[in-house]
């Protein structure tokens, strides 16, 4: 399998986040994907490309044209100030506030644009994102291009941003760009499939409403777990869009024997669907060891998720998602792909 990759996400580091009242260096670490890329060569999965740059004109399809115009403004705006660290937000528009009016101030806007303080901005990040995007972009291509498989290796992650907003480690949802561009290039249907751990708030909320999506979501239930304002069972799509919403929430502890019984009857969703393409949301924040999730699936298990995605018979479209016990990430994200393969 081809991945596809690039250095540039280097230049977003240095992320902070408040974790049990603290402000501690942040999980969603560039040891990730380096990780990831390392264990790819070790067991020589494929060749590893870089990626080709694409305009924004797709991610514009499926993000507010304003969202994507503040996003490369933000570290300017940031220094402009006499700040040099992270720029974080600190107040969101909630409940009984004007939503609907971008303030002129970095700090006003920085909530106005956000649901949560998970998405700080150095210097490099918009060129990481920017990246990343292109990543998952050029990785569509191949797998447009005939590919049985590509795995779009990006940094930082997508499935959490939403049309006018990043949170949660993600800033342009990749995921959802990806399935616009295959929507845009001829396919009919596209399913996107979101294994991580956490709800995909973002990948279903741009899709909402919209038949020519399907979004299915395997995750920690919101009523226990980040991002705990959407992801419950009974959100199934709205309007055009009715049905084609799947979510199964899990409760912490959720062990494989319990968790592939959700992917198998998504699976049964999924292929009942009929898309012409799949774009997996691949998350291995499942993992038991994952220092910030509370499931239970260990290293055998992932190839065995590879292995069931491979059986739908469609095109699939790999995108990396979350994952953060870093030693092991490699190995089980690499499993995924491997099982796919084998
Ligand atoms: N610091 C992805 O897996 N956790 N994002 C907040 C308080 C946020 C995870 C806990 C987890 C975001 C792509
Ligand atoms: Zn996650």
């Amino acid at each position: 399998m081809k991945t596809v990759f690039s250095p540039r996400h280097r230049g977003h580091a240095d992320q902070l986040e408040l974790v049990a009242g603290a402000i501690v260096p942040g999980y969603e670490l560039t040891s990730r994907a380096e990780y990831v890329s390392a264990r790819i060569k070790a067991i020589g999965l494929g060749p590893i490309l870089a990626p080709e740059e694409h305009d924004l004109t797709t991610a514009a399809r499926v993000h507010r044209q304003d969202y994507l115009d503040f996003l490369p403004t933000i570290w300017d705006r940031w220094t402009a100030e006499g700040r040099s660290g992270t720029a974080l937000p600190f107040t969101w528009p909630t409940r009984g506030l004007r939503g609907d009016v971008p303030p002129e101030f970095i700090d006003g806007l920085l909530g106005y644009y956000s649901f949560d303080a998970g998405c700080g901005i150095v210097e490099g990040s918009w060129d990481a994102i920017k990246s990343s995007h292109d990543v998952a972009l050029t990785a569509a291509g191949l797998v447009q291009d005939g590919e049985r498989a590509a795995f779009a290796l990006c940094r930082p992650p997508g499935h959490h941003a939403g049309a006018g907003f990043m949170g949660g480690y993600c800033y342009i949802n990749n995921a959802a760009v990806a399935a616009q561009w295959f929507r845009d290039n001829g396919a009919k249907r596209v399913s996107i499939l979101d294994v991580d751990y956490h709800h995909g708030n973002g990948t279903q909320e741009i899709f909402y409403s919209r038949a020519d999506v399907q979004v299915i979501n395997l995750h920690a239930d919101p009523m226990q777990e980040y991002p705990y304002f959407l992801g419950h069972a009974n959100e199934r799509g709205a309007g055009e869009g009715e049905g084609y919403n799947l979510n199964y929430p899990m409760r912490f502890g959720t062990d494989w024997a319990r968790w592939s019984q959700s992917l198998e009857d998504a699976c049964g969703k999924l292929v009942a669907y009929n898309p012409d393409v799949v774009v997996v949301s691949l998350g291995v924040d499942t993992f038991e060891k994952d220092p910030i999730s509370k499931f239970r699936l260990k290293t055998e298990d992932f190839p065995k998720i590879g292995e069931r995605i491979a059986r739908l018979g469609v095109p699939t479209l790999f995108v990396m998602e979350g994952g953060y016990a870093v030693a092991e990430i490699g190995v089980n994200a690499v499993s995924v792909l491997t099982g796919f393969e084998d």
